[in-house]
This record gives structure tokens, C-alpha cells and sequence, in this order.
């Protein structure tokens, strides 16, 4: 009887030890470039929403294979180059991105809503269009909106006004005054800064955060000691520079968010819901979330 008990309590923990190591795996292979080599372009039939966009795409081996799509807005005052990374790190793990410059670079969060929804629609577009390199590789029932800033505030708007056409949000240090965002019925995942002095946390993506209804999935990582930049990419303006380095966190959070709620891909849960690796919790200041 005891050795069968030890048995099981063997066979118990190498199970968990097991578990344990491949989440460890999994986790560092979502901190950097994934299996997918990385195409570019940004030459399409130009829309009215936004002036021009950076497509990133996933070059595929496999013939026929699709992939959902992201549409992102910079910030205030702010490029496509601004966010550049997540084009790049998106494309690697088999999502086709398009990163937009809105009209003017003044544009509040409800044009970069427009432009979004408009960016959504350029993927859709292009994954029928003859003479594109998406050709067949999208997915046009698997989409998501993200931005930074306003444009965080607009992919909340998006999310709200659209969601029926989108499958997840995601809002880095977004900026909206007063926004009410309990029409959202999306998985919605909010990324802020603890010392945000631009978009501060506690006046606009906490309480974006908080205004999101109860009976979706949703989930606010506040970044300890970061800016309002810690989601852009590092590009040597000053003004517009990430302060800390947490594009791994972040980054892994936002694929995770993705593969589950685009991708609906069951083995990502864990990643987003499950227990919060000890590393990730000492550069966390605040966090919260409702898995539904
Ligand atoms: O997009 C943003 O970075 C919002 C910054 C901001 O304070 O806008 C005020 C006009």
C-alpha cells in the first residue's frame, strides 16, 4: 500500500514538474521572435480612415494556412514606428498586423476608432485581393484592434462601437477622459504604466479597465516603475522612449491574449489565467482580471 502511495505521489509530482517545465518553455518562447519568418508591406488600395500602414505578415510554408488579423493605432503625436515591435513580434507568431498612421497626428480616439475598424477591413480586403501577398492567409472572422495611447482609447471605442466585427482588444496606457466602456463585449486586455504622467493610470486605463462589464474576459496589468511609453518601441526619440524594458512581459501577455481569443486556442489559457510566474509578479504594481 505504501509504495503504491509513493508511486502516486511520484507519478503526482513528475506530472506537475512536467507541467511546470513546459509553461517554462512555453513562457520564454513567447518572450521573443517566433517560428514564423516576417514579411512587410505597405502597398495597398489606400482607404480614407487613415493615411498610409506597415502590413506585417507571417510567411507560411504551408499553402492555404490563415491567420487571424491586428489592427494597431499609435498615439498622440506618435508613427507606425512607434509600435513597430509588435508588427514584428505578432508576424513571428502567425498573426498578420497592420500598423496604421492616422490623417493627422492629432487624431482623438474617436477617429482612430474609424481607422481601426478601417485598418480591420484593409486585412479583411486583402486576404481576397488577387494581387496581395495575403492572398488566401486571412482569417477575416479572427481580428483584433490595440493602440497606444489615443490610440489605446480609440481601440476601446472600436471594441465598443464594433465589437460584433472583433474578437479582442487590446489598450496599451490608453488615453481617454471619462471613458465608459461597459458596452464592450469583447476579451478586453489593458496594459498601463504605474508612473504614467501622460495617461495616468489611476484617471484613464484603471478606470477603462474598471468600466468594462463582468461577464467578459478581461485583465489589467499595471507595469511597476513604467512610463507611459513602455509598450512602444524604443525608437531614440526622446519624448517618446519606453522608460524600462518590459516588452517580454507585455509581449507574451499580448500573444497569449491573442492565440486564445483570436486563435481560440485552448493551450494558451494557462499563459493568460493561470498562476502569475514569481517573476512577472515583482515588476507588476497592479493587477487584476476576470477570466469568464
Ligand atoms: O496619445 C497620447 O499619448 C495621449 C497623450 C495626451 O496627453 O494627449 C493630450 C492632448
Amino acid at each position: 500500500m505504501k509504495s503504491k502511495t509513493n508511486f502516486i505521489f511520484l507519478f503526482l509530482t513528475s506530472v506537475l514538474w512536467i507541467n511546470a517545465a513546459a509553461q517554462e518553455i512555453h513562457i520564454r518562447q513567447l518572450e521573443e521572435l517566433g517560428p514564423y519568418q516576417i514579411e512587410r508591406y505597405n502597398d495597398f488600395p489606400t482607404v480614407s480612415q487613415f493615411a498610409n500602414a506597415d502590413i506585417y505578415y507571417p510567411k507560411s510554408k504551408i499553402q492555404n494556412q490563415q491567420f487571424g488579423g491586428v489592427a494597431i493605432s499609435p498615439g498622440f503625436r506618435e508613427k507606425k514606428e512607434n509600435l513597430s515591435w509588435w508588427g514584428e513580434l505578432l508576424a513571428s507568431h502567425g498573426f498578420a498586423v497592420l500598423i496604421l498612421d492616422t490623417n493627422t497626428l492629432n487624431d482623438l480616439p474617436e477617429i482612430r476608432a474609424e481607422a481601426l475598424l478601417a485598418g480591420v477591413n484593409v486585412l479583411r480586403s486583402e486576404g481576397t485581393r488577387k494581387a496581395s501577398p495575403l492572398v488566401g492567409m486571412i482569417n477575416p472572422e479572427n481580428m483584433a484592434v490595440m493602440g497606444h495611447s489615443m490610440g489605446g482609447g480609440g481601440a476601446l471605442l472600436a471594441a465598443q462601437l464594433y465589437g460584433e466585427q472583433l474578437k479582442a482588444a487590446i489598450p496599451l496606457t490608453s488615453w481617454q477622459p471619462d471613458g465608459d466602456f461597459s458596452k464592450i463585449n469583447i476579451p478586453t486586455l489593458a496594459i498601463a504604466g504605474e508612473v504614467d504622467r501622460i495617461a495616468v493610470s489611476d484617471v484613464h486605463a484603471f478606470p477603462h479597465y474598471l468600466s468594462l462589464p463582468g461577464n467578459i474576459a478581461k485583465m489589467y496589468i499595471e507595469i511597476k516603475d513604467g512610463n507611459h511609453f513602455i509598450a512602444n518601441t524604443s525608437t531614440g526619440q526622446d519624448r517618446l522612449q519606453p522608460n524600462i524594458d518590459v516588452h517580454d512581459l507585455v509581449g507574451r501577455y499580448g500573444i497569449a491574449w491573442l492565440k486564445l481569443f483570436l486563435d481560440r486556442d485552448e493551450s494558451y489559457r494557462p499563459l493568460v489565467f493561470g498562476d502569475m510566474p514569481e517573476k512577472d509578479i515583482a515588476r507588476i504594481s497592479r493587477w487584476e482580471f476576470l477570466e469568464n
